[in-house]
């Protein structure tokens, strides 16, 4: 009998390119029919056939909660009945813009978009109007939307500019953009060296979570603030995925590096689209209308999206709540690696705050070639085997994870037991 899920795939592809609105939801890294989604409480989410999971997914990256949190979906209701968007000022997103800047010093001022990918291009566009600049120095592996500009591949040589990695990027975009090698700091002065007075920026996830989870060593995370400093480009920390969710300062408070800008998304919104880019006053006056950068957006700042992002970060800033979320993330990494251990499979996982990496490798990568060289055949058996056995993890290798606060001890327990079951039947 055909699954719901698939008769749903089916009719998707009808009118949706690939069935899906973003392309990793089609399971084409894993193979098999997507699972269509169809609620979502705590934890759990279930799909369109009725079964349950438990979420290790979390919309990839905003349900730090949880689904369908009382206090959030309250707010929501709560604004929904005042009206949708105005295209005009609100008390709430003054409310939003207040609370991010008292959270993330480095912000002294902060614009509010309505994706992460919005948030990024409006950063490099600030950072070049602002410094008088083109260049941007991104690194491999590192994803940060999907403008045009981020789009490219490492050109053909240490330090040559870049390539599309898209169709549709006209090499005269990508001609602006270097790609270096993700935690190396010595690769980054060489540029710097080679073409210092023409970089407007540096972008980087702080903790990568597009090539799986990286997590940066503190000498690269040095270089970068360092030699920003010395040549006078921009330092963007893209914290779309990092923001409130490896700690309540992100990554910037955790590491103890001060970016000149950050870009939000995810946890900010709480499950609604919004981000936000932000930074030092004297970089953020260029935008308009104050200065000459220009930057817009119907919905920015809608007040729905703003609801829930404030009733989010309310809940979150709890005493304790990132403690016990990282206690949460990394029982779930010790748990999954001591079953692989045992039964000699070539496994390791990692977690910073709340968000994890795994991988079919003898030990945790630091680059995007290690990423590579992972067993991504061993992973997708994996994906699949905890997929039947009710675990919903992200359906490709190269994807972090990341667990909610209403994930509870049992539920992690249930997993690595589902893990260790799967491993066992390995041998
Ligand atoms: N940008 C996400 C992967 N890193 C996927 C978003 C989605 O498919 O919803």
């Amino acid at each position: 009998m055909t699954s719901r899920n698939q008769q749903l795939f089916e009719r998707a592809q009808r009118h949706i390119p690939g069935g899906v609105n973003s392309p990793v939801r089609a399971f084409r890294s894993v193979g098999g029919t997507p699972c269509f989604l169809r609620k979502g409480v705590g934890a759990k989410v279930q799909d369109a056939d009725g079964k349950w999971y438990t979420d290790y997914v979390g919309s990839w990256g905003p349900m730090i909660l949880g689904h369908a949190h009382p206090e959030v979906i309250a707010a929501v209701q709560a604004a929904v009945v005042d009206g949708l968007s105005f295209g005009a000022p609100t008390e709430k997103e003054v409310d939003l813009a207040d609370l991010l800047c008292e959270l993330v010093p480095s912000m002294d001022m902060v614009r509010l978009v309505s994706s992460g990918t919005e948030a990024t291009m409006s950063a490099i566009r600030l950072a070049r109007g602002h410094t008088g600049r083109d260049l941007l120095i991104k690194f491999e592996g590192c994803y940060h939307g999907h403008s045009d500009g981020l789009l490219v591949k490492a050109g053909s040589g240490l330090l040559t500019f870049g390539n599309p990695s898209s169709s549709g990027v006209p090499a005269g975009v990508a001609e602006n953009t270097m790609v270096l090698t993700y935690n190396n700091p010595q690769e980054l002065a060489e540029a710097f060296a080679r073409h210092g007075d023409r970089v407007a920026a540096v972008i980087v996830e702080p903790v990568v979570g597009n090539m799986n989870l990286i997590a940066p060593t503190t000498e690269f995370l040095n270089a970068m603030r360092a030699l920003c400093t010395q040549y006078g480009a921009v330092l963007i920390f893209d914290e779309v995925m990092t923001g409130f969710r490896v700690g309540l300062k992100s990554a910037q408070g955790l590491f103890g590096i001060t970016p000149d800008l950050s870009t939000f998304g995810k946890v900010i919104g709480g499950g609604m689209p919004l981000g936000a880019f932000g930074g030092k006053r004297e970089i953020m006056e260029k935008i308009a209308p104050l200065g000459p950068v220009y930057q817009a957006g119907t919905l920015s700042g809608n007040p729905v999206a703003t609801a829930a992002g404030l009733a989010t970060l309310k809940l979150i800033r709890a005493p304790g709540f990132h403690e016990a979320l990282t206690a949460r993330t990394r029982a779930l990494c010790d748990g999954l690696a001591a079953a692989a251990g045992k039964h000699d499979i070539a496994f390791a996982a990692q977690n910073i705050g709340g968000m994890f990496g795994l991988y079919f490798a003898e030990k945790c990568p630091g680059s995007y070639d290690e990423v590579l060289a992972c067993d991504k055949e061993a992973f997708n058996r994996f994906f699949h085997a905890m997929l039947d056995a009710g675990h919903y993890f992200a359906p490709s290798a190269f994807e972090a994870g990341f667990v909610s606060a209403a994930h509870s001890e049992a539920d992690i327990a249930t997993t690595v037991a589902a893990a260790d079951a799967y491993f066992a039947g390995l041998k």
